[in-house]
């Protein structure tokens, strides 16, 4: 299924139900007074946020919504029925924009529940217009439609943090490592084409589509990635030692690319203090299984140490590494 981060849609709430003119049965009376009931509300219209990033796709073929109508009134002034609210699930994350009114609501977290649309109000009914001088009235009244709206839904992914790296650098293989996610990992370049999502303790972690020199020209995946990017908080910078290969500089070589990518990025939006270079980045050493001495291993950790920031080393195949990263992870995340 394709990922999609924008949508347009068309809501109505529920129209109200109608009054209805109905007269009361009394034995030998023929008319015994009115007793016409109200019409029920119509239903409302709702957004609310859900942690599933993939939901917009399933709104691709459907694009109108309509929230259940209220029921007419009845006889022996019956009520009618309130129509039943229509609650659109969209992804934490999604900024909804009502196109005629200029409204906005953001969905910042799971379960948050927003009132778009209104349902009308319900007719009221003949007894509504009894009195002392009408006792017999036939008056009611309809329905009010419901509110109605188009709306843009976009969706601006953000995490608190975000896995950057060549392709193949392990970033989808970590995500599964860290959370309950799913991410589709394969051994060849960009197997990750959208963001996903998984959830760490809480802490909302994205797995980003991979990055090559001249991605901020819109090489390979570049403005995709960049996109995403903006929106969180800091960056966990993936470096595989499969790169350890090209050379001793190898690695650092690989890491300058992407950072250079970054700043370029930042310059060409104008993004200064809220650039994707500025963020908070530390930096894992990925893959440490395929390099048998370890002395090479803690003289890389070393010289990326140099750089001033907070660097790891692991292997998905080496649980302790993973569980040493979760715990350091996790105190970082709940520092800032
Ligand atoms: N040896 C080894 N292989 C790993 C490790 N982690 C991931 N891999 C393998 O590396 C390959 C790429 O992993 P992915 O997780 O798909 O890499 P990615 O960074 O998400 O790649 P893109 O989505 O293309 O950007 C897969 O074949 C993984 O099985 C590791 O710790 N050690
Ligand atoms: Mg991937």
């Amino acid at each position: 299924m394709a990922f999609i981060d924008e949508i347009k849609i068309h809501a109505e709430a529920g129209r109200g139900g109608d009054g209805v003119v109905r007269w009361r049965h009394e034995k030998f009376i023929e008319r015994g007074g009115p007793a016409g009931g109200d019409g029920g509300r119509g239903g409302d219209f709702y957004v609310i946020a859900v942690r599933d990033l993939n939901i917009l796709s399933k709104y691709k073929a459907k694009k109108e919504f309509e929230a259940g109508r209220g029921e007419d009134g009845g006889n022996k002034s019956l009520h009618g029925k309130n129509g039943e609210d229509f609650l659109l699930e969209l992804p934490i994350g999604s900024v909804v924009t009502n196109l005629i009114t200029d409204e906005r609501w953001q969905l910042l977290e799971a379960g948050q529940k927003e009132l778009v649309l209104k349902g009308g109000y319900g007719g009221f009914g003949n007894e509504h217009f009894k009195s002392s001088t009408n006792t017999t009235p036939q008056d009611w009244r309809p329905g009010q439609d419901g509110e109605k709206g188009d709306f843009r839904i976009e969706l601006e992914l953000f995490a608190d943090i975000g896995l950057v790296g060549l392709p193949s650098a392990g970033k989808s293989s970590l995500l599964n490592g860290l959370t309950n996610a799913d991410a589709k990992v394969g051994d060849y370049a960009f197997t990750t084409l959208d963001p996903n999502l998984g959830d760490f303790y809480g802490y909302v972690i994205a797995d980003l589509p991979g990055l090559i020199e001249g991605a901020s020209e819109g090489k390979g995946l570049g403005i995709k990635f960049l996109k995403h990017t903006k929106r969180t908080k800091m960056i966990a910078h993936l470096v595989s030692f499969e790169n350890l290969s090209k050379g001793t500089t190898g690695m650092m070589k690989v890491y300058k690319e992407i950072r250079k990518e970054l700043e370029k990025y930042d310059k060409k939006n104008n993004l200064g203090e809220d650039g994707l270079a500025q963020k908070e980045e530390i930096i894992l050493l990925t893959k440490t299984d395929v390099v048998e001495d370890e002395k090479i291993i803690e003289k890389k950790k070393k010289e990326f140490e140099k750089l001033g920031k907070k660097v790891f080393t692991l292997s998905l195949y080496d649980d302790a590494s993973v569980k040493k990263f979760k715990d350091e992870l996790f105190k970082i995340l709940k520092k800032k």
